[in-house]
């Protein structure tokens, strides 16, 4: 028999279902006939020779500045070094932004390797040469082998949904890490930071100054850290929105976490410098570890206003559950913003600069914003989003997961997280089993303790009489009364910020106190078949012809007669 011919392209099916997003031609209705616009293609890798050697040698160009600061290099005070990075990074061609929204998602972990960070950092060499290895390094170090990679560089990882609310207070070793850098490797002995801008008298201090509690008293807290992506695989199972691996990473429910910080409050220091000078209203946080972003390398930076400062709320810190702080959390000064998204908690904190406006850093003025829904690639302006500082009451369920099957009594055995940020505290959290039509109230003595800057967990036995696929639904009320939208589509948003939608799962659910249901697990049990997945045909014959024949002596006929 002859090959078939085929003339399609591979996947043509797929591609027609919308399976391969990527792939799709863009249909151009506005002409008098309907035109195809093909996707971008992208030139293959390649560099070029000349303009780098006119360049020199990189490795003394962006060799190390500060003794005892490996991985850092300075670049705000320094638009030469900035220039050069630029001629380096837009001498070379490079790959692709890899498609994970309209593709599938790599079944690895880490679950995307950030190729292109790699190479940015090896590109410029000298003193960034290391940082992709040496970072890598600290993750096995300092984290729990469970930790679930999203990127492996800038690393970006949150625990299993089985360790997030496993502790009302997260162990270090848990807590999920969020990178858009490499870490420095910074001594504590050689560590000093700045504090400059609209001061009335610049200076500088070392971590035993700061630590001097007749000067500055000591301040311990439990914050909740809550990064303003987390969520976000739910926007993008919705609708595919802005992509880049770094700040688009595809969280989950993991990417918040509980400790106990201790340092001073920031207004103190600022208090030790004179005060605020020249009209100040925002202070600028510098990160020692370097962000790459359109061909442009910088240090990480964000502003917060004055007058969260000045309410105390903004802390810098050493010690994070009663450890120093590790080295991927910030060692040897990290920032922390109470209530505020985890983006303005500088870690590896070096310099504060007193300013009249917010920063224009772009993580501060081009990222985290919450645009509006009609804000796409096609009429994006940075003006058009909301810069994020405090998040919105949220919350999500940690078991069961979606697409599981659950045995149960008549209740389904639920656990989760909630959290509302800017200073408010979950009050009530409500479970429904039926999509959100009715909610059930967690009981007060399932929640965990209330604090004002912490997340609450919670757990609950959900009645569950029904069987099949149940929507279980999870939502939270702070104590200002808000609560959650109800769907991903009411809120979703380009930039794939702040899901903070009822979380929904899909449960099949099987009630084991209903005779019939039990009695047929027995059988399941009996022949030594499992269950799932609930997809797999019958290895038995559920009903013998017996039982068949016997129902209908005793029933009318399928067709009746008149
Ligand atoms: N210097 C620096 N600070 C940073 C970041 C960073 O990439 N560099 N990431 C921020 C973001 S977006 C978040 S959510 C929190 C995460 O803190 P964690 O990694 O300690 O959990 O750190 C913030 N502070
Ligand atoms: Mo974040």
């Amino acid at each position: 028999m002859a090959a078939p011919k085929i003339t399609n392209r591979p996947g043509e099916w797929k591609i027609e279902q919308g399976m391969s997003g990527a792939e799709l031609p863009v249909l151009d209705m506005t002409g008098s006939q309907i035109r195809t616009l093909a996707p971008q293609t992208f030139p293959a890798p390649a560099k070029d020779e000349e303009a780098l050697k006119s360049i020199g040698d990189r490795d003394a160009l962006f060799k190390m500045e500060r003794k005892g600061w490996k991985g850092f290099v300075e670049w705000e005070n320094y638009p030469d070094k900035k220039a050069i990075a630029r001629k380096i990074l837009t001498s070379y061609t490079w790959p692709p932004n890899p498609e994970f929204q309209l593709g599938p998602i790599p079944a690895t972990n880490p679950v995307l390797p950030g190729i292109r960070w790699k190479m940015w950092h090896h590109a410029i060499g000298g003193e960034l040469q290391t940082v992709p290895d040496d970072s890598w390094d600290l993750v096995q170090k300092e984290k729990h082998p469970e930790m679930l990679h999203l990127l492996q560089f800038p690393y970006n990882g949150e625990p299993p949904k089985r360790l997030v609310t496993d502790k009302a207070i997260t162990p270090n070793s848990l807590h999920f890490v969020r990178n858009h850098g490499g870490i420095p490797i910074i001594d504590s002995e050689d560590f000093s930071f700045d504090m400059d801008g609209l001061v009335a008298n610049p200076r500088s201090f070392t971590l035993d100054e700061l630590m001097d509690e007749s000067k500055f008293p000591r301040v311990e807290t439990t914050v909740t850290i809550q990064c303003s992506g987390t969520r976000r695989i739910e926007q993008i199972l919705k609708y595919p929105g802005q992509g880049d691996e770094v700040p688009q990473a595809p969280w989950a429910e993991g990417a918040i976490g509980t400790a106990r910080y201790a340092g001073i409050s920031l207004k103190k220091v600022i208090k030790a410098c004179g005060g605020l000078i020249d009209g100040a209203k925002h202070l600028e946080f510098y990160g020692a570890d370097t962000y790459f972003k359109d061909d442009k390398v910088m240090n990480y930076l964000v502003s917060v206003p004055w007058s969260k400062v000045k309410a105390n709320e903004v802390l810098l810190t050493w010690e994070m559950n009663g450890e120093p702080l590790p080295r991927i959390h910030g060692y040897p000064l990290r920032l922390v913003v109470l209530g505020y998204i985890g983006a303005r908690s500088v870690k590896w904190l070096y310099r504060i600069k007193a300013i009249k406006n917010p920063s224009l850093a772009p993580v501060q003025s081009q990222e985290y914003l919450y645009f509006p829904q009609q804000t796409g690639k096609h009429n994006l302006k940075f003006t058009d989003g909301i810069q994020i500082q405090e998040m919105p009451v949220s919350s999500a369920i940690m078991s069961p997961w979606t697409k599981q099957v659950v045995i149960h009594n008549g209740k389904i055995q639920c656990n989760g997280w909630a959290y509302s940020g800017g200073g408010r505290w979950p009050e009530r959290v409500e479970l429904s089993m039926d999509g959100g039509f009715n909610w059930y109230t967690v009981p007060l003595e399932n929640l965990s303790e209330k604090r004002k800057w912490t997340w609450r967990t919670w757990k609950f036995e959900l009645p569950c009489d029904v069987e099949g696929w149940v929507e279980i639904v999870c939502r939270c009320w702070d104590n200002a009364l808000n609560t959650q939208p109800s769907n991903v589509r009411t809120s979703w948003n380009w930039g794939l910020h702040v899901t903070s939608s009822c979380h929904r799962i899909s449960v099949y659910s099987i009630n084991k106190s209903r005779p019939r249901t039990k009695a047929r697990l027995e059988e399941f049990e009996k022949a030594g078949v499992p269950i799932a997945p609930i997809t797999v045909p019958y290895a038995f014959s559920p009903q013998s012809w017996e039982e068949y024949n016997q129902f209908w002596d005793k029933h009318d006929p399928r067709d009746v007669d008149e």
